[in-house]
């Protein structure tokens, strides 16, 4: 099959000259959006591109099984077969996409960085675009020029210019709450201690925690534990009355640190509740905690959830436990979310660090220097 593409401002617009040019029989094999024009990503306008072509080859009725010696034995092997060279037509497709006008293929270094950003599980969404760009660039080079070129820091200002800048690092008491939400095990426990002892050993803040995490004892006992060690009190709210009483007894704290279940901000009453005593922009800031050793698909999933309360900033925790960190890219540039620190070990409170945009971006680039 001839493979045409056919370029357009919108999807009916292309449709129609597929129309046009190969009639009504036209096997569409792929459609994708594409930047055109614009100087590293700004002031680009979207296209629709569409991949089709004719196919007389091809003698396909899904609904008619195929007769062999009056026995209908062979559609799967043919729909096999079909499958088979749908398959390879969709790779060859997929590579024709990268190509630029010239038809030349994809240089090997823009593939090499294209399996390093897979493996680190940047989305698609942002690494096809990022490799497009880097292709321009390194073509727009000689050779050798190309070897000296600063790629790392190329990319760093590629990455970091789409995630968002401001508000990136730690907590900085903008308010007097400060309250750690997200699934169970992710770390929110001993991230409020590791906050906790850096305002009050290294910042010399008067600090207290609260807890409303009394699902469990061992929950309770756990925060008790790290509040004695502090030296500072440390309240258990069971119901919103406790957490009124609490607060009032905090008057005068600096910093007052809230563990609370997981399940907790799932819950639309709870959260009513507790937004009678705070509010949560003026007195409380909501820090969301995501394990790095989750799927990217279920980070998406709790942002989600969590995001109406507002999620001011986003924890990553148990960084020490993986080598892919496309999530925090992935989350930060699609939702515009920015990142409050990054923990990397059981160790409170040394393990935890704070990172703008830049420095998040180099943390995944590091990986590949470790592969090279
Ligand atoms: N490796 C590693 N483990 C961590 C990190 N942060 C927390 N943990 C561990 O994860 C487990 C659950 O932590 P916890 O604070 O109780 O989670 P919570 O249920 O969200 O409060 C504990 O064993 C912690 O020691 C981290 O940055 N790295
Ligand atoms: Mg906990």
């Amino acid at each position: 099959m001839k493979v045409k593409k056919y370029t357009a401002n919108s999807l009916p617009e292309a449709m129609k000259l597929v129309r046009a040019d190969l009639g009504s029989g036209a096997v569409i094999l792929n459609t994708r959006e594409v930047q055109a024009g614009g100087f590293l990503g700004f002031f680009t306008k979207k296209n629709i591109e569409i991949f089709a072509g004719l196919d007389q080859d091809i003698d396909y009725h899904p609904k008619k099984p195929v007769v062999i010696n009056n026995e209908p034995v062979q559609s799967s092997v043919k729909d096999e077969e079909l499958t088979q060279e749908i398959r390879q037509l969709k790779q060859m497709v997929h590579n024709m996409t990268i190509q630029n006008k010239d038809s030349e293929p994809i240089p090997e270094f823009a593939e090499e960085w294209r399996s390093f950003l897979q493996l680190q599980e940047l989305e698609p969404g942002i690494s096809e675009d990022l490799i497009i760009q880097l292709t321009n660039k390194y073509r727009s080079f000689e050779p050798n020029e190309a070897q000296e070129y600063d790629w790392n820091k190329w990319m760093t200002d590629w990455l970091s210019a789409r995630m968002k800048k401001s508000d990136f690092g730690g907590f900085h008491y903008e308010t007097k709450f400060l309250n750690l939400i997200g699934p169970t095990g992710v770390g929110k426990t001993t991230t409020i201690a590791k906050i906790g002892a850096k305002a009050v050993l290294k910042d010399g803040k008067k600090v207290a925690f609260i807890t409303t995490d009394t699902y469990r004892i061992a929950a309770i006992e756990q925060l008790k534990t790290y509040a004695e060690i502090l030296n500072i009190p440390c309240e258990v709210a069971y119901t919103a009355d406790d957490f009124k009483r609490a607060k009032e007894k905090f008057n005068d704290y600096d910093l007052v640190l809230v563990d609370s279940a997981g399940r907790n901000f799932l819950n639309r009453f709870y959260i009513e509740e507790l937004q009678r005593i705070v509010h949560f922009d003026k007195d409380m800031k909501n820090y969301l905690v995501l394990s790095l050793t989750s799927k990217y698909k279920d980070m998406e999933t709790i942002y989600s959830q969590f995001k109406s309360l507002p999620v001011h900033k986003v924890i990553f925790t148990k960084k020490d436990e993986t080598t892919t960190f496309g999530a925090v890219l992935n989350l930060s540039i699609n939702h515009g979310v920015p990142i409050g620190y990054i923990t990397n070990g059981q160790n409170v409170p040394d393990d935890m660090f704070e990172a703008d945009a830049e420095e998040l971006v180099q943390m995944l680039l590091k990986e590949k220097l470790k592969h090279d």
